[in-house]
């Protein structure tokens, strides 16, 4: 997979991108990642990228220009537009990075996973000119309802979701299918060493050796933790009758919401 990013903020990517799984990715030449500078692909002296805004209004706005000029530039360089090289490989996806963007989650993960080209344009200031939105991009993305100062961190989550999830990314591939987001329920609790730490024990059940029984608890674990903490997620999740009932019971018996009594 390649993957281009445009941003103001080259230097963001450095830290993240030579650590850990998007590292072992990039070595393994799984994922290509290259970052732009959208400053490079302005013509005038002063290299602006932004302007003020027609109507008025405070803060600025990205200039169009630099950023059809880097995608432009970009996708001759990885040639598959179709039609242009013969066909083959669908365009990439030029995906805008802005707060108005449809909510990132696993699922969206997983449909980027699947592409061979991506290209990512992280927006700052105030917003990008809309005809970037209008002619240039085919999605545009938000990982949440806070206020970050600019595209580039959610690039990041994205581009880290994303690789991990590409074949031989993790040191297991059963790790990526068993994550919390992919059973669609929140995770069991986990422990190590010592079985005994300033006098709380770990669950009797997980020294057990039962692998069966063991399987049940964490099974049951998760659910009541879904339930309890993120009760929308077991819409989506597939659940046994015997698990729906369990879940009936906890709601009958009153089961409070607060973490710290999760496990009673
Ligand atoms: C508070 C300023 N806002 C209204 C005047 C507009 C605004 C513009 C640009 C708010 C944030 C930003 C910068 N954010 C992003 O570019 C961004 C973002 C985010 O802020 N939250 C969650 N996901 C994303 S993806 C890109």
């Amino acid at each position: 997979m390649r993957i281009d990013i445009l941003t103001l903020f080259p230097d963001m990517f450095q830290g993240p991108f030579s650590q850990s799984i998007i590292k072992r990715a990039s070595d393994r030449d799984l994922v290509n990642i290259v970052i732009h500078n959208i400053r490079d692909y302005t013509h005038d002296r002063h290299h602006v990228v932004d302007d003020y805004p027609y109507g008025g209004g405070a803060g600025m706005v990205l200039k169009p220009a630099p950023i059809f000029q880097a995608v432009e530039s970009i996708k001759p360089e990885t040639g598959h537009q179709g039609e242009a090289t013969g066909g083959g490989a669908s365009a990439a996806p030029v995906i805008l990075l802005t707060p108005q963007g449809r909510l990132f989650c696993q699922g969206i993960a997983q449909e980027i996973a699947k592409c061979h080209h991506l290209i990512l344009i992280c927006g700052r200031y105030e917003g990008v000119d809309e005809r970037v939105r209008d002619y240039l991009v085919t999605d545009e993305i938000s990982i949440g309802d806070y206020v970050l100062s600019g595209g580039e961190l959610a690039a990041m989550v994205i581009v880290d979701a994303v690789v991990r999830l590409l074949p031989g990314a993790l040191g297991s591939d059963a790790s990526a299918l068993d994550d919390s987001h992919a059973t669609g329920l929140l995770e069991y609790p986990h422990y190590t060493r010592p079985p005994v730490y300033r006098g709380w024990a770990v669950p009797e059940v997980l020294l057990s050796g039962d692998h069966a029984r063991i399987a049940k608890w964490r099974r049951e674990q998760a659910i009541l933790r879904t339930l309890r903490r993120r009760p929308g997620l077991l819409e989506e999740a597939t659940l046994s009758e015997e698990e729906r009932q369990l879940i009936s019971k906890t709601e009958q018996s009153g089961f409070s919401m607060s973490s710290s009594s999760e496990q009673e």
